[in-house]
């Protein structure tokens, strides 16, 4: 007979190698980031070091995609078929794989050498999403503030790093209507818009937060007292609802940084700005000969941190929209009056503190973690009570390939020790067949764990004549982890199944005694696979029709469980 059981700890090697007792990522130049434990990043990375559902549009000067320590960050749009000259999406712009240039209204979102290009200019987007999200961990160049993130680059400035405010209001439509959570604006104009401010409006009514920079002084004057000679985005909503998280620039003893501007009513908070070290847009034949360049200063790259910072709250707390971020970041800085005796008050309510606003956002949804020295991946919930995934039959169930070794945090033992135990996770339901080692006997799952008997015929009609193919062997031990329901009749599917009707190519969720459909990109963000699904379906079978499925679904993943 088959062994359809493989060895537990055959799919580890997936994972990483270690990167020793602490939590330091094994980039290379890491060492030289010495701004991240500045800001506590190491041991906010305790907590959480990633945010891979959390799309951040960076509205700069382009961004270099095919950058080494980048492009696995990259956000794509998956629905648009690269170079076929047809809006696939339909969005309104045709072939946007990586985002979009509002300067030449065309799809690739490249610096592109115009007329007059500065090295700053050209390397400006690039820097700004590497210090948000340069891929940390791959044993490549640096990390950003995030290791894992979709970063959506949007140029509207052009290689001198000047824009129209008309680009910059197109690039946050595209941002909010393509599913931005984050936009980084590292920009700043000193022209009242009306209609910028609409677009903020608009994209802070969808929940999507935008991070804008103080800005910096004019080359040979003083930093403005934004008090008095407002600028914009960060001087927007200022009246009723925060519409703009505001950031201005510190140094190394959290003293205002020279070039920074300030003002108590447009700056939210403060964060390093100085000697940063990030990417720099690589192009040998423009005599660009680095990947990554350090020294810099400014408010962008402060405001390119707090980005990075609001992507981890998310990635915590997925529920929470733009107002909700806004708050937990100003009411968890630090003070820093005392040293900033002329500008009191005036930036922000202080230095962020990522550790207490971590600390301070509730965890609504999993993740995956294991430690360092074992092979076992546990799911952690929201309540900080950990659940084993009994073996790799189950972990695939739910995370069809729809995953990646960076999507599981190792955690130190210490911190282990402070979760609970809970229930072992069990097979996806609806999805497989298993049988126990100890006996002959099949059974379908039905959610949330209820095993039905089903016997020769019942799979037959039910699964067609290869059931086997989605039969699982599980060890005897797991099986307190079930409780046994009725036998199948044949006459339904278990719920939780996934079916496609013979005259038909949509998939069907059902759920109890009706069928749901998967909207948009539901089937995939739910972490379906296609040989879950159950063929063929004979017309016979009917289900009442209810609500479709949007998006991620808590009670479809464990992730939200
Ligand atoms: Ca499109
Ligand atoms: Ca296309
Ligand atoms: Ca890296
Ligand atoms: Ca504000």
């Amino acid at each position: 007979m088959k062994q359809f059981v493989t060895s537990f700890l055959a799919i580890f090697f997936l994972i990483a190698p270690a990167v020793g007792a602490s939590f330091l990522p094994n980039d290379t130049f890491y060492n030289y980031q010495w701004y991240l434990s500045r800001i506590k990043a190491p041991a906010a990375w305790e907590q959480v070091n990633s945010s891979p559902d959390i799309t951040i549009a960076v509205i700069d000067a382009g961004i270099d995609i095919n950058h080494p320590d980048l492009k696995d960050n990259i956000w794509k749009n998956v629905k648009e078929i690269p170079g076929n000259n047809i809006d696939d999406d339909a969005n309104g712009f045709i072939d946007d794989v990586n985002g979009w240039d509002f300067v030449q209204n065309i799809p690739d979102p490249s610096p592109k050498f115009d007329e007059g290009w500065t090295e700053s200019g050209i390397s400006h987007g690039t820097t700004v999403a590497g210090i948000i999200a340069a891929t940390g961990n791959n044993r490549e160049g640096v990390t950003g503030i995030s290791w894992k993130a979709k970063l959506m680059p949007l140029r509207a400035l052009n290689d001198r790093g000047e824009g129209r405010i008309s680009s910059v209001i197109r690039a946050m439509d595209y941002a909010v209507s393509n599913g931005a959570d984050i936009i980084n604006l590292s920009l700043v104009g000193f022209e009242k818009s009306a209609a910028l401010e609409d677009a903020i409006l608009r994209a802070h009514r969808n929940g999507v937060l935008i991070v804008a920079a103080s800005g910096n002084s004019e080359s040979g004057k003083e930093a403005r007292d934004l008090d008095l000679e407002p600028a914009y985005p960060v001087c927007y909503g200022l009246d009723s609802d925060n519409t703009v998280l505001g950031v201005a620039s510190i140094g190394l003893t959290d003293e205002k940084s020279v070039f920074s501007n300030y003002g108590s009513t447009c700056v939210d908070v403060s964060t390093l700005g100085e000697r940063l070290i990030s990417l720099a847009y690589y192009n040998p034949g423009q005599n660009l000969n680095d990947y990554y360049s350090y020294n810099w200063y400014g408010t962008s790259f402060s405001t390119a941190i707090v980005s990075g910072m609001a992507a981890l709250i998310k990635s915590k707390n997925l529920s929470l929209d733009a107002s909700d971020i806004i708050n937990i970041l100003v009411d968890n800085t630090t003070d820093i009056n005392d040293v900033n005796n002329q500008f009191i008050d005036k930036l922000g309510s202080g230095k962020v503190n990522i550790i207490e606003s971590l600390n301070n956002t509730s965890q609504t949804i999993g993740k995956l973690i294991k430690l360092d020295n074992s092979n076992s991946i546990y799911y952690l919930d929201q309540s900080q009570t950990r659940h084993l995934f009994s073996n790799q039959n189950v972990f695939f169930s739910w995370y069809n390939g729809n995953w990646s070794d960076q999507d599981i945090e190792i955690v130190s033992q210490s911190k282990f020790d402070t979760f609970t135990v809970g229930n072992n996770i069990v097979i996806r339901p609806g999805t497989k067949l298993i049988k126990f080692q100890n006996s002959g006997r099949i059974y379908a799952v039905s959610a949330p764990n209820v095993l039905h008997y089903v016997d020769n015929d019942v799979l037959k009609k039910l699964y067609g004549e290869d059931y086997a193919s989605r039969l699982v062997t599980m060890q005897n031990s797991f099986e307190a982890d079930y409780f046994y329901g009725g036998k199948l009749d044949g006459s339904s599917y278990p719920s939780s199944s996934l079916i496609q009707y013979s005259n038909s190519d949509t998939i069907w969720y059902i759920d109890n005694e009706s069928q749901r459909e998967f909207l948009d990109n539901s089937f995939s963000l739910n972490s379906f696979s296609d040989q879950d699904v159950i063929r063929n379906v004979s017309l016979d079978f009917s289900y009442e029709v209810s609500s479709p499925i949007k998006n991620l679904n808590s009670s479809l993943f464990p992730y939200f469980k």
